[in-house]
């Protein structure tokens, strides 16, 4: 499929789109007062024209004649573009799909409604552009679903920014007016003043530059995204900066997950697989011959193969239970684990109380935001809390467990780490509800960091030889994403 632009009747004259606009009141003039504060001489409506079937067709046809790129299918930024869309899409007969504003459960929901391919190209239609970020918030979610994203055709160009600020993110504009023309036409027209023409070329001389909102700029959450190395800068806790480190060095975003059944076991497949991985997971409260001086074995071995140890405990407490259960009991897990992980069903209580005694200690914290068994009921509003709990904890939170990114809605903030468990090389599950997903489809498509590889890789008959393949298809897989 691709576009043909077949056009039943010839666009009706920009001046006369233009003059209907006006007549409808979808622009007005006089002194109003938008909404980022600013007080502006000119004010466009354009929901407007959905009352007006024979202009909303007319802008349609118009639109389509300004892209020049092939595309495969449209999408409309919601919510003023849709009937656009929609009219691009039926008079050219080229499918359409919705970008839904509100993703509920992010784990499974669709960003995107429509049926699609991966690498099918999708021109965006957008009514009127500022800054360009509601383009981009659109962009986001069609490029993690694997759509190309190149072009986005706009009825107004306000000129304050956009064409720039989309450009840096790989999208062309192509505007059907801009706006000082829109006006000049209107004054030729005899329907604004010379002077209120004077004061809205002035109001955009003032107002050239209007920024896109912090985070908006990272538009491909899954393709595209920042590299680790920028992310390090970013990022607060300076063991996840380490974690960073020794992922660019070792080139591995491999964890391994040593669920095996002794301490002896553990630490001889440490350090048989050290070299693979970035980060070595335990659960230490599954090993029937553990020692005080399991740490400091396992702390040995981590800086001979350079990989931090992350002790899955996912404390579950108040806060104050948690200082004790982190520092004290039989495993001293403060002691010897660079990272941990809790839930945040009690609340942010729980982040204070790690926090209290892990980040003197240089520590840092995994936050789970999803898991991967079946059933789970970490989804939706539960992980945008642990979003914002992260965002307020940032000195510690050093990013979640999490098992599809990209699909949160907004744009993932490139200073925490994702880590995702349910990895194997084909796509599966266990008898007990796992889920499993490949490297390529957590790290490329699914916006993830890091994979978590247990059985995977210990039940292998050579677990070294193994890890080496995950993480040759998990850097991979990095590499994909973050350069095209
Ligand atoms: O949601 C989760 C969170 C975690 S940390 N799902 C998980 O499977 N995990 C852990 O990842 C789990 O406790 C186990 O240690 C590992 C997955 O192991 P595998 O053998 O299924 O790869």
């Amino acid at each position: 499929m691709s576009s043909s632009s077949p056009q039943s009747q010839t666009p009706p004259s920009m001046e006369s789109l233009i003059l209907q606009l006006h007549d409808i009141s979808a622009v007005k003039f006089g002194n109003f007062k938008l909404k980022s504060g600013i007080s502006s001489p000119i004010y466009i409506d354009l929901r407007l024209i959905v009352s007006y079937p024979t202009l909303l067709s007319q802008i349609s046809q118009t639109l389509i004649s300004q892209s020049t790129s092939p595309y495969d299918v449209v999408c409309g930024v919601p919510y003023t573009a849709l009937p656009i869309a929609t009219c691009i899409s039926t008079s050219s007969n080229i499918p359409m799909l919705m970008r839904r504003k509100e993703v509920k459960d992010y784990g499974t929901a669709k960003a995107i409604e429509g049926v699609f391919k991966a690498d099918q190209t999708c021109l965006i239609v957008e009514d009127l552009v500022t800054s360009g970020a509601s383009v981009l918030e659109t962009a986001g979610p069609l490029r993690a679903a694997g759509l190309k994203v190149r072009d986005v055709v706009v009825m107004i160009d306000r000129e304050q920014g956009g064409r720039e600020n989309l450009k840096e993110n790989g999208i062309e504009l192509h505007a059907m007016v801009k706006l000082s023309e829109m006006v000049r036409i209107l004054k030729v027209r005899g329907r604004v003043s010379e002077e209120m023409e004077g004061m809205v070329l002035k109001f955009l001389e003032e107002n050239r530059k209007v920024a896109v909102p912090a985070g908006v700029k990272v538009v491909e959450k899954a393709r595209g995204r920042a590299g680790y190395g920028e992310r390090v800068k970013m990022m607060k806790n300076e063991m996840g900066k380490r974690l960073f480190g020794v992922m660019m060095e070792k080139e591995s975003n491999l964890c391994l997950a040593a669920d095996v059944a002794t301490a002896a076991e553990l630490l001889d497949i440490a350090d048989k697989v050290g070299p693979e991985i970035c980060l070595l997971k335990t659960h230490v409260d599954i090993l029937p011959d553990f020692t005080p001086d399991f740490g400091s074995k396992l702390r040995s071995i981590a800086e001979k193969h350079n990989f931090l140890i992350f002790e899955d405990r996912k404390f579950a407490d108040i806060g104050n239970t948690v200082t004790m259960q982190y520092e004290g009991g039989i495993f001293h897990i403060l002691d010897w684990a660079d990272i941990i992980n809790c839930h945040i069903i009690p609340g942010p209580g729980i982040v204070d109380g790690l926090k209290l005694k892990g980040l003197p200690r240089g520590r840092g914290l995994l936050l789970l935001a999803e898991m991967s068994s079946a059933g789970n009921l970490a989804t939706g509003d539960y992980t945008a809390a642990a979003v914002k709990i992260a965002e307020q904890h940032s000195d510690f939170v050093i990013g979640f467990i999490s098992v599809n990114p990209a699909s949160w809605p907004g744009q993932l903030n490139p200073a925490f780490i994702h880590a995702t468990p349910g990895v194997q090389l084909v796509k599966g599950g266990d008898a007990l509800g796992q889920q499993y997903n490949t490297p390529k489809s957590v790290i490329a498509d699914r916006g993830s960091d890091i994979i978590i590889v247990g059985r995977g890789i210990i039940k292998a008959s050579n677990p070294a030889e193994t890890a080496r393949e995950y993480r040759l298809q998990g850097w991979e897989a990095y590499k994909a994403s973050c350069c095209n």
